[in-house]
This record gives structure tokens, sequence and C-alpha cells, in this order.
């Protein structure tokens, strides 16, 4: 998870307002519309975009090694040891099938042979796409022992092909720096891209890829020979897992690569992510399907043909197994490679090819099924994980029927504590969950009552990793949370359109205890309302930590750098400067002046860059094991500070 400044306007494009332009002029004119965005995640996309091309090429089996390369000035060079690109004459452009594939619009697809292609989304625009974004871009190629290198500037080649020396391994080097008239920042975070290239390097076992940062001399190797299970096994690494090894299939069918990991933990949660040719579909789609099908259904009827459900058979007498509950501390990828995947949904990252659904399904059953047969102490373990997990579910939905009524959208339902705002639409509206009642009764002052609520959480909300959702639910703080939200909890409950604010902004105290509570905030909203956090409805509020006077002048700074900024203009002589330790510090008009007034207030948007990493650094952060969060936290000791999750 990242957090970044609350963009002041968001891009906006409709299909009319689109010219047809030629070439890369396109591609210029609107960026976003190929890469996302023209902020962080857009400059990052770049490296991806290309990294994708080296990919394919290994999917292919033809490349074994990639490197990429963060330079001083921020531009990127990737290399391969595939095939190298074609540098031969393309038959109708008149012009090498290098430079058709560098200078022109969505060339690349038609050049490749890789089966795996991935067609349409974001990924998969073309390595065009780059070039055309990147102020000079360089390609080196290694074919039939001649190296061929070629340059361009803004998408177009400011030299011909030419041959410049001899090597016998064969391969692709493109360097490009991206272009500063078009990206806000051009500036790399070496974690953003390590977790990328970690998770493709899990995804694609055997690969090598390599992160040099030449600006801070740091390197990454990432090769797993382990694939998926290397990726569970990262992923559980600070959890308690249930038996050794995880369960692992791999098998082909019609011209579908299935492969599944699967490792049960003794928590509560579900970590399951999924892939189509290395995309991440966040929306799921009919691959998810086929395996949560397949995993409810064997291990439903395992327990049944074992008799281990002693109250009667499954539905009768007693409980039955739900999808939910066959989950529960379940940490498994499913990756898939399909030949033409089809993409729905709203960020095209929903499977919709229907026979991958019957594919998984197929795989899944026969091969659990056996493995289950196979291996009976690992069988009884899920078994009695999943059993427990209905049961407690029972109780779950009683406390869960206790909150629904209390959610009921009355006003008299809204928590005491809650000073809600006057307007009721959501979109205008926004919440401030503020530590402590002292900072909540300045917030209640200072704020603007028509659109802006104040709720006052005191003390400590409970760590939700650690607690099933019954236990959650009797938190009066968790409790007190939802009701003002207004969208209910639990899979079958939550409703996202019954959200009460479009903004929720997490005010704490800018010191070790405000960064807790933050977190178990954050963790709670990523455990059980994560749609929240992935529709960026969440912030957290950015108060001062100094505030420098002199005389009648006055000046708030939010960082060491801007606090010597304005005390250099300042002066020296008579200058004094306060630092915040709380919220509680502010009076109510200089909370508002400095935290909470939208047009001089910066907010941090809270995104889902990555949903692995923020998984993995809540579990570290907030689970049991003593030893990875030690790790964690003197590798990334800044980082924690700042909770920059
Ligand atoms: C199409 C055909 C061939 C290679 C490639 C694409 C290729 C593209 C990229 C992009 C980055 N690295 C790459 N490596 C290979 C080769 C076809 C052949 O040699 O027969």
């Amino acid at each position: 998870m990242t957090i970044e400044k609350e963009p002041k306007q968001k891009a906006q494009y409709d299909a009319k307002t689109i010219q047809v332009l030629k070439g890369l002029e396109a591609v210029r004119r609107r960026p976003a519309m190929y890469i996302g965005d023209v902020a962080q995640r857009g400059l990052h996309h770049l490296v991806y975009e290309v990294v994708d091309n080296s990919i394919d090429e290994a999917m292919g089996g033809f490349c074994t090694a990639i490197k990429v390369e963060i330079n001083k000035n921020d531009s990127i060079t990737v290399t391969d040891n595939g095939r190298g690109i074609p540098v031969d004459m393309h038959p109708t452009q008149k012009k090498s099938a290098l430079e058709v594939v560098m200078t022109m619009l969505h060339a690349g697809g038609k050049f490749d042979h890789s089966t795996y292609k991935v067609s349409g989304g974001l990924h998969g625009v073309g390595v065009s796409v780059v070039n055309a974004l990147s102020e000079w871009c360089s390609v080196e190629i290694c074919r039939d022992g001649e190296v061929y290198c070629q340059e361009y500037a803004r998408g177009k080649a400011t030299s011909r092909v030419r041959k410049i020396g001899k090597r016998k391994q064969s391969g692709t080097k493109t360097s490009f720096l991206a272009d500063g008239e078009i990206f806000q920042k051009v500036q790399y975070k070496f974690d953003i891209l390590a977790s990328r290239l970690r998770e493709l390097a899990f995804l694609n076992s055997g690969l090598k890829i390599t992160l040099i940062d030449y600006r801070k001399d740091k390197r990454e190797e990432f090769q797993y020979k382990g694939g998926l299970s290397s990726f569970v096994e990262y992923l559980n690494e600070s959890k308690n897992v249930i038996y050794r090894k995880p369960v692992y299939i791999h098998k082909e069918k019609e011209g579908v690569d299935v492969e599944i990991a699967i490792h049960y933990n003794d928590s509560y949660v579900e970590t399951l992510f999924s892939y189509v040719n290395n995309i991440n579909t966040i929306e799921g789609g009919t691959h998810l399907t086929g395996f949560r099908t397949a995993l409810t259904r064997t291990i439903n009827n395992y327990i049944s043909k074992n008799n281990l459900l002693k109250n009667g058979k499954n539905g009768k007498n007693g409980i039955g197994i739900l999808g939910d509950d066959s989950r529960e501390g379940l940490t498994a990828i499913i990756s898939v490679k399909v030949p033409n995947p089809q993409f729905e949904g709203q960020t095209k990252t929903k499977l919709g090819n229907s026979d991958v659904r019957r594919i998984v399904e197929t795989i899944t059953n026969e091969y659990l099924a056996e493995y289950f047969e196979e291996n009976p102490p690992t069988a009884k373990k899920i078994a009695e994980k999943v059993i427990s997990a209905a049961r407690s579910r029972e109780a779950a939905r009683k406390a869960k029927e206790l909150t629904r009524r209390k959610t009921a959208l009355d006003h008299a339902a809204l928590p005491g504590k809650l000073a809600d705002c006057s307007l009721n639409d959501p979109e205008s509206c926004e919440l401030y969950i503020v530590e402590g009642d002292s900072a909540g009764g300045s917030a209640k002052q200072g704020r603007d009552r028509r659109f802006q609520a104040i709720l006052p959480l005191k003390g400590k909300i409970l760590n939700v990793e650690k607690a099933r959702l019954d236990r959650i639910l009797s938190n009066d703080e968790i409790r007190t949370v939802i009701t003002a939200l207004g969208t209910g909890i639990g899979s079958e409950e939550f409703e996202i359109n019954s959200l009460r604010y479009h903004k929720i902004i997490i005010m704490t105290d800018a010191d070790i205890d405000g960064a807790h509570i933050r977190t178990l905030i954050l963790t709670f909203f990523f455990r059980y309302m994560k749609e929240l956090i992935e529709k960026e409805y969440i912030y957290i509020a950015n108060p001062p930590l100094y505030r420098i006077y002199k005389g009648k002048k006055e000046q708030y700074a939010y960082s060491d750098e801007e606090r010597d900024r304005i005390m250099a203009q300042f002066g020296k002589d008579g200058i004094s400067v306060q630092r915040y330790k709380g919220l509680g510090e502010m009076n109510a008009e200089q909370l508002w002046r400095t935290t909470m007034d939208p047009e001089t207030r910066t907010l941090l948007r809270v995104t889902l860059e990555d949903a692995k990493e923020a998984d993995r650094l809540f579990s570290v952060l907030m689970g049991d094991s003593v030893e990875p969060r030690r790790e964690f936290i003197q590798e990334n000791a800044q980082y924690v500070r700042n909770l920059d999750i």
C-alpha cells in the first residue's frame, strides 16, 4: 500500500474527445489513456511494459534472466537474454521490424508468436508507448552473433538501425529516460519496482530477475525454483502454518496452464491472489470462481466421507460448510496462462473466459481429492480448521445481527460520539476519525459542520489481525466505526453503496502511538472493508509538525526541511519554534487552518498499489511472530516510523 498526496483533480478522458492521431503523437497527447496516469503509477508502468516483453520471451522458453537497472539519472535499462527483437525488414512498412515495434502504436503484437501474449488492458500496450513517453530511448539487440542498435527521442527514430559489434549471446537491452515534460516527477521507488519484479519471479519459476539501483548502490536478485509454493511461503512468513509444505498443483488442460499453491495458517484471514498471464486479476473472474467452488466442494466431500461433523450430516441438524469457512486462514495463489484472455470489469482485471472456470474446477477437484487421500494428516488439519470456522461463523452471525440492528440508517442509531454533518450526499461528505477525545473536541469545534463529521476514538482499537469476526464485532470502537460508515460488514453484508462518506480521514498524533492507532484502523479497513481502500476513499490527515513564529509572523511546517526553510526565511533573531507532539496542542481554529480546511490542507491518499505487500506488511506488523517483525522494523526503521504503508 502506498500513500500519496491527494490529487487536486482527476484526469478525465472520454471516448468522444479522443482525436484519431497518427503514430505516437496520440500517446504523447493523452498519455493517461495508455499508462493510466502521469504520476508515480504511470511512471513505474513504463518499466513494467518493457519488462513484460522480456517476460513474454521467458514464458516462451527463450529467456532465463532479466536485469533491470535504475541509473543515477533515473533512466532505466532492461536487459534480457532472449532471442532479441527481429531487425530484418518489415514486409510492408519498409523499415526494420525493430523500428516498427519501437515507433508504431500497437505494432508489438503482430510479430509476437508467444502463446500467452496479453491483449488489452493496461499491460501489453507495447514498448512503443514507452518510447513515445521518453525523452530518449535506445535499444541494443544481439542476434545471429551481431549487435545492432537504434536511438529515439520522444518516439521518433534519431538514427538508423546499425551494426555496432559482435556478440555470441543473444538478447535485448532497452534504455530510456521518462520524459520530464510528461511525468510529474521522474523518480523511481526501489520498493515498488522490487515488489513487482519479485512477483514476476514467483510467477515464472526459475527465471532470474535482478534489480540494481545505482542511485544508492542497492541490488536485489529474485529467483524462485519453487514458484508459487515459494510465493505462499513468502506471504505466510509471519504466520503459523498448520502443515509443513504448501499443496502445489501444476497441470495443463486444453491449452490452459494452471498453477496453484495452497497453504493454510492458524489465522482467520483469507489471502488469495489470482493471476492471468502474470497479471494480477484484482477483480477475480472465472479462474478464481472455478478454484473456490472446487476447494469448498472437495473439503466438504472429505468431511462428509470421513464423518468429521459429528452432529449430523452437512446442512442437517448441524452446521454446513460454506465457501467462506473453507477459506479461513487460507493463503493461496492461483495463476493461469490463457492463450486469448478476455478481460472484463471496471479495471479490466476480471477474467471472462468461461471455459477456464471448468478447466480450473476440474483440475482442482481431481488433484485435491487425490492429495487428501494420500495425505490424511494434512487433510484432517484442514478439515478441522474449516469446521471450526463454520462453528464460529454461527457465533459471528449472532453478533452481526446486533450490529445490523444498530446500523439502521435512522439518526437515532448513529453512535453518540459521532458529530455528524448536516449534508446527506456521501460524495461531498467527509468523516474524520480522530485519536482521542481532546483532539476530537477541537475538530468538532473547528470543522465545517455542513460536510465534515467527526468521530473521536478513545484508546486503542482491537488488533483485527488476531481475532475472528465475532470478537471484532464485539469491540465497541470498531462497532462505532462500522455504524458511522453505514456499510455493514462481512462478505454478505458489506454494502459500499450505503457508505455515508466518500472521504474517510484518519487523523492521529504524529507519534508512535498515533502511528499504531493508524495502522490498526488501516488493518481493519484492509481486512474487512478492502473496497474502501480500492476505491481510494481512505485518507490520512497531515497535521503540521512545527509552528514557527516571530512577532506577528507565523507559519506551519509539515517536515523538518520545511521548518529549516521557514526559519531561514524569517531570520535568526527572536524566532520561536513550537513542536507539536499531539493534535491536542492545537486549538480548534489552528486545527481547521492547518489540517482540515480543504483549501489549504494536504491529505495523503491511501492507495492499494500492491495488495500482496500490504497483506504481508499487516501480518508482519500486527501478527504473532516476533522474529519477522523485528527484522522488518530493523530493515525499515524509517519506513515504520512514518508508517508509509
Ligand atoms: C518477436 C519475435 C522474436 C523476438 C521477440 C519478439 C522479442 C521481443 C522482445 C522484447 C524484449 N525482449 C525481446 N525479446 C524477443 C524472435 C523471433 C525469432 O527469433 O524467430
